[in-house]
């Protein structure tokens, strides 16, 4: 079959799923736009910045069972697109990152964007590809595929010289997808003696990562009979209902809400499944895991990386869980109801929401109050997508997540500017959920202006912009270990103006009693298709648990010279000025 690259990859894409592609435009890769453009199946978005187009695409990924999928000009296209293929790749997200290339039939150097993307891309991608035939345009997509989506997800880039899209050629014939791998079967001898330690606990914990998001049941169910209180990494926020007696909240350690710092005090056994016990998960290193960590998860290297596992268990872990269940199922009944551990529970929830309330700063909107209010317009199926910053702790701590994949953030590559474009994603993907973004403005002056996106296609999504004026999540840190804050005092930000310059519709938030107002008319505003700015005059005087108690896990980590010296210089500067 002679055809040119460009219709071959819109070929493969389409075989693959495929309904999105992101990106912009550009001379390597306008023949690829033009047979995009020709498909019934795929839509090619438009955007603003390459840099949103991959966050688009790892939101895509995050909420449906489609691949998020990029289409960009080489160089100048990748690199703006990095921060978001670096996100997707230490999110464990796939995404197919196509690029175009420059001219290999001809002897030219010192072409229009050339430069060794491969080795750029290298350590954000689980694969790079670089296509050199027509014959491989349809395989190497189905293999980019394949990697993208086994085992831990990620990224994969391919590279597809624009002269193979320009000029046709032979490309044999045309294969269908491969049938994916079974997934293995855990090993017993690991079950048995993981379901041992764990039914022999004392107080057995869970603590859920992203990689547990398709084993929500599995997880409720072992949690159930084991009646260990479950708690969630922050990307993983969404893998346990937040509604459920047992689930206690983000982390475990000193840096966890209070709920769950009580209930995994005494935890004798952890099940933590899906997480790689990463900085921010762990809170910065600051938890005590149990001896007895049984540790589940698809990729092994993860094992003993930063807490020995007692057993660890590589697979699946909806399958892995299934059979976990089964062996403690044959090592006894269930756990009656434990009534202390669930009040107790449900008594630090109500705590800590008190605390919030009271904290009450007249003329701002109190965060707790602001979720609570949130929480009730949106139905549990809605996807809320936060950015990076004080704002995504108050949500971990104050915004009830009840179903998986609702609720998606970047984390351990930890790029500001996700929540806007990642949202856009969400509603292509989902049309009929309802999506919110929660942004700080830092983030918002990033990738905000991608608003005009959402406004060209109509995609309903209320853009909750924190309007604080700070960069505060690294002001606050400032503002302990240096009693002042350099360069994180943002300029006077315009919502208004911003949300005319897209195109969005503008709500403001002013206080406590403006909150059900301000939300009834940016929900219905979004619900008849208008994008919404709404700016939230938010307070940020009280600090999240998360705050206070990475700050000072970091802290009593460093040497007692350097505490030393900096608590001196807190000393010096409080007296000094
Ligand atoms: C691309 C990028 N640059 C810098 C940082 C460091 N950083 C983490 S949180 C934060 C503050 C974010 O400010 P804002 O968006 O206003 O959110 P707030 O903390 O005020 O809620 C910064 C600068 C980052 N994570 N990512
Ligand atoms: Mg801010």
């Amino acid at each position: 079959m002679n055809r040119t690259a460009a219709w071959l990859a819109v070929h493969a894409l389409e075989k693959l799923g495929v309904r999105f592609t992101f990106g912009i435009p550009g001379v390597h890769n306008t023949e690829l736009y033009d047979e995009l453009n020709n498909s019934e199946q795929i839509t090619p978005i438009l955007v603003t910045h390459e840099g949103c187009a991959a966050y688009m695409a790892d939101a895509v990924s995050r909420v449906s069972d489609m691949v998020g999928t990029l289409a960009i000009v080489p160089a100048a296209g990748a690199t703006h697109a990095a921060s978001g293929i670096g996100e997707a790749f230490l999110a464990g997200i796939p995404m197919l990152v196509l690029a175009g290339g420059i001219r290999t039939d001809v002897p030219f150097q010192y072409q229009l964007h050339q430069i060794d993307q491969h080795a750029f891309l290298k350590p954000l991608t689980k694969a790079t590809f670089l296509i050199r035939d027509h014959k491989e345009v349809v395989p190497v997509l189905y293999e980019a595929h394949r990697i993208a989506t086994s085992g831990e997800p990620g990224p994969v880039f391919i590279e597809l010289p624009v002269n193979l899209q320009l000029f046709p050629g032979e490309a044999g014939d045309l294969p269908e997808p491969p049938a994916r791998a079974p997934v293995q079967a855990p090993a017993a001898d690991l079950l048995q003696r993981a379901a041992e330690l764990l039914s022999a606990a004392r107080r057995p914990g869970l603590f859920l990562g992203w990689g547990a998001r398709d084993a929500v049941p599995e997880a409720i169910a072992i949690a159930e009979h084991l009646q260990a209180p479950a708690c969630t990494t922050l990307q993983g926020l969404s893998v346990f209902p937040a509604k459920h007696v047992l689930h206690t909240g983000f982390g475990f350690g000193p840096s966890a809400v209070p709920a769950a710092r009580n209930a995994f005090g005494g935890c004798d056994a952890l099940l933590a499944v899906g997480t790689r016990f990463s900085e921010i998960a762990t809170g910065s290193f600051g938890v005590t895991v149990p001896a007895n960590l049984v540790h589940v998860d698809i990729n092994p290297k993860v094992f003993g990386a930063n807490y020995p596992a007692a057993v660890a268990i590589e697979g699946d872990a909806a399958i892995v869980l299934r059979a976990l269940l089964e062996h403690l199922g044959r090592k006894g009944a269930a756990r009656p109801n434990d009534e202390s551990l669930q009040a107790r529970i449900r008594a630090d929830k109500r705590r800590y929401r008190e605390e919030w309330y009271a904290h009450a700063a007249a003329g701002r909107v109190n965060p707790a109050r602001f979720f609570d209010a949130l929480r009730g317009r949106l139905p549990d199926d809605a996807i809320v997508s936060v950015d990076d910053g004080n704002h995504t702790y108050l949500t971990a701590e104050l915004f009830p997540v009840h179903q998986p994949k609702t609720l998606i953030v970047p984390t351990d590559f930890n790029s500001m500017g996700y929540a806007v474009p990642a949202a856009i994603g969400a509603k292509l993907a989902r049309p009929e959920r309802e999506v919110a973004a929660i942004v700080g403005d830092g983030a918002f002056l990033m990738t905000g202006m991608e608003i005009v996106t959402a406004v060209l296609h109509r995609l309903g999504i209320v853009f909750c912009v924190f309007h604080d004026g700070e960069l505060s999540q690294i002001s606050q840190a400032q503002a302990i270990t240096y009693q002042r804050a350099p360069c994180t005092t943002l300029g006077a930000l315009d919502l208004e103006g911003a949300a005319a310059a897209t195109g969005a519709a503008y709500v403001r938030m002013a206080d406590d009693a403006a909150i059900d107002e301000a939300l009834d008319r940016a929900f219905a505003a979004a619900r008849a298709g208008q994008p919404v700015v709404l700016d939230v005059n938010i307070d940020y005087s009280k600090r999240t648990a998360f705050t206070q108690g990475a700050v000072k896990t970091n802290f009593r980590r460093f040497p007692l010279a350097q505490k030393l010296r900096m608590a001196l210089r807190v000393l010096k500067r409080k007296v000094t000025g």
